[in-house]
C-alpha cells in the first residue's frame, strides 16, 4: 500500500483510516488532519512545515521541553546497550537507580516504588496494592474505594470505576462493585477568579465522614483523589481540604492516594504536588513527567508500612503477584535517569516555582476577555473556563483550541475549559504569546 502523497512527510487520506485515535473524533480529525513531524524545545513542527508553540507540555507530559540532549542519547544508548530485560525474577541496574533517584525526590515517608508504564496502570496498581495491604493486615473487609467526582484516573477498569467523567464511564457498564465518590470542588459563585488554592471548600472534604459513616470505616480500602484536578479542567484544592481528607482517612484506618500522573515532577513548582500542598498520602501515582513524555512510563510511590506489611511471608514467595511485562523497561528507566538528572541540573522545578507568579499575572489578564468566566491557576498550571454556547457545550472551547492551532499556539480543551501547562522551560515572552493568542481569539468568537 502507498502511504506517501508528493510531499514526504504528508499521508495520504486513505493512509488515515487503520489507525483508530483515542480520545478523537476520528472523522472530523481525518477530513482535516493535524499532525506533527518534529519536536524541539518549546515547539512542534507540523507536516505542512509550521512552528507551533506548545502551551501543554504535549499532553501534560514533556516537562522538560522537546528533544532535550541529554534524555535522547540516554534512550540512544540505552537501545543499543540492552533493549529488553525481564521483568519478573529478574531485574537490571537503571530500574533500582531510577527507583532511588524518585525516592529521594518523594516525600519522606513513601519509599519504595512500583513500576508500570502509564498513568491508567499506575492507578489500578496503586488500588489493587490498596486492597491487598488491607487484607494482608487482616481487613479484608475494606474492599471499598472512594474516588471523587470529576476525577480522571486513567482509563483501565479501577481508573475509570473511581474516576468521575460521565463521558468516560457510561459505555462501560457496571464498571467494578463497592466504589462511592465525594463531590468535586468546583464552584464559580464562591470560587471564580481565585488566584492560587480557593478560600471556600474545605468543608467538601468533610462529606467522607459521612462516606464513612454511611459504609462503616471497616469496610473502606482506600481514596483516591488528584491533589489538583487537571484533566476535568483544573480545579485546585481549596485551602485546607486536602489536609482534612488525610486526618479523615488516617483517623479511619483508610488509605490516601494521591493520583499525581499530571502534578508530579515539578508541575506546581516542587517535586510532588504532596510536597506543595503540605500533605503526605500513603501512595502516589506518577507517570508522565517521570521520562518527560519521551518513552512511556508509570510508577507508584508507597509508604514504608505498607511495603513491609507485604514483607512478613517466606522469603521465597512472592508477595504481589502484580506486574507488566514491560515494568521498569530498560529504555524507559533510561530515560527517566536523564530527565530527573535534567532537571535538577537546570533547577526545573524551582524555575517553575519563580516563573508561577509571572504565569499568574498573565493567566489572570483575561479576566475581562469575551466568554472567560473563570481563570484559575497554580504553578505552571492554569484553567480558563468559558461560558458554554448554549445548546452546544464544548463548540467554544473546541473552536478556541483549533484558532489557537490556526495561529501556531498548541492549548488543550476539555469542554469549555481551556487548559495550559506549559514545559518548565517556558520564557516569559512565550507566556505572553500564548496568553495574546488567547485573548485574540477570544474577542473574535461568537
Ligand atoms: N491519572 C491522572 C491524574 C491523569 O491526569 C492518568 C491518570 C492516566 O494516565 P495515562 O498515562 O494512562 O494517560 C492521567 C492522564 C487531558 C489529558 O487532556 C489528561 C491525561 C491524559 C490525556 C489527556 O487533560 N491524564
Ligand atoms: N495478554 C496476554 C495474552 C499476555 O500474555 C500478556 C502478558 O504476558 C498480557 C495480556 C499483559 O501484557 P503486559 O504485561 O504488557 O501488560
Amino acid at each position: 500500500m502507498t502511504v506517501l502523497s508528493e510531499q514526504p512527510s504528508r499521508l495520504a487520506p486513505a493512509a488515515l483510516e487503520a489507525y483508530w485515535m483515542p480520545f478523537t473524533a476520528n472523522r472530523q480529525f481525518k477530513q482535516k488532519p493535524r499532525m506533527f513531524v518534529r519536536a524541539e524545545g518549546m515547539y512542534y513542527t507540523t507536516d505542512d512545515g509550521r512552528q507551533i508553540l506548545d502551551g501543554f507540555a504535549g499532553l501534560w507530559c514533556c516537562n522538560a521541553g522537546h528533544g532535550r540532549k541529554p534524555i535522547v542519547e540516554a534512550i540512544q544508548k540505552q537501545a543499543a546497550t540492552m533493549d529488553y530485560s525481564p521483568a519478573f525474577q529478574m531485574g537490571h541496574p537503571a530500574a533500582f537507580e531510577l527507583a532511588n533517584a524518585i525516592v529521594e525526590l518523594a516525600p519522606h515517608s513513601l519509599d519504595h516504588v512500583f513500576f508500570c508504564n502509564s498513568g491508567s496502570e499506575a492507578v489500578d496498581t496503586a488500588l489493587k496494592i490498596a486492597l491487598a495491604y488491607q487484607r494482608a493486615r487482616g481487613e479484608g473487609g475494606r474492599t471499598r474505594l472512594i474516588g471523587r467526582e470529576r476525577g480522571y484516573h486513567g482509563v483501565g477498569f479501577g481508573g475509570i470505576a473511581v474516576g468521575g467523567i460521565s463521558a468516560n464511564r457510561k459505555m462501560y457498564g457496571a464498571l467494578m462493585a463497592g466504589v462511592d465518590h465525594l463531590p468535586h470542588t468546583h464552584n464559580l459563585e464562591k470560587n471564580a477568579f481565585s488566584k492560587g488554592q480557593p478560600e471556600w471548600g474545605a468543608h467538601l472534604a468533610d462529606e467522607l465522614e459521612r462516606l464513612v459513616t454511611l459504609h462503616d470505616p471497616s469496610t473502606i480500602a482506600a481514596v483516591i483523589v488528584e491533589p489538583m484536578a487537571g484533566s476535568t479542567g483544573v480545579l485546585i484544592p481549596p485551602k485546607g481540604y486536602l489536609q482534612r481528607l488525610r486526618e479523615i482517612t488516617s483517623k479511619h484506618g483508610i488509605l490516601l492516594i494521591f493520583d499525581e500522573v499530571i502534578t508530579a515532577f515539578g508541575r506546581v513548582g516542587t517535586s510532588f504536588a504532596s510536597d506543595f500542598f503540605g500533605v503526605e498520602p500513603d501512595m502516589i501515582t506518577f507517570a508522565k513527567g517521570v521520562t518527560s513524555g519521551s518513552v512511556p512510563m508509570g510508577g507508584v510511590l508507597v509508604s514504608n508500612a505498607i511495603y513491609q506489611q507485604f514483607m512478613g511471608g517466606p522469603a521465597g514467595a512472592i508477595e504481589l503477584f502484580h506486574g507488566y511485562t514491560y515494568s521498569a523497561h530498560p529504555l524507559a528507566c533510561a530515560a527517566g535517569l536523564a530527565t530527573l538528572k535534567l532537571y535538577k541540573d537546570e533547577g526545573l522545578f524551582e524555575r517553575a516555582a519563580k516563573l508561577a507568579p509571572k504565569f499568574e499575572a498573565a493567566v489572570h489578564s483575561l479576566k475581562g476577555t469575551k466568554h472567560v468566566i473563570d481563570v484559575r491557576n497554580i504553578g505552571l498550571v492554569a484553567g480558563i473556563e468559558l461560558a458554554a454556547r448554549p445548546n452546544a457545550v464544548g463548540a467554544r472551547g473546541f473552536e478556541t483550541y483549533l484558532a489557537c492551532w490556526d495561529r501556531g499556539v498548541l492549548v488543550r480543551n476539555t469542554g469549555d475549559i481551556i487548559a495550559l501547562a506549559p514545559a518548565l522551560i517556558v520564557e516569559e515572552a512565550q507566556i505572553d504569546r500564548i496568553v495574546s493568542t488567547l485573548k485574540e481569539v477570544l474577542g473574535g468568537l461568537a
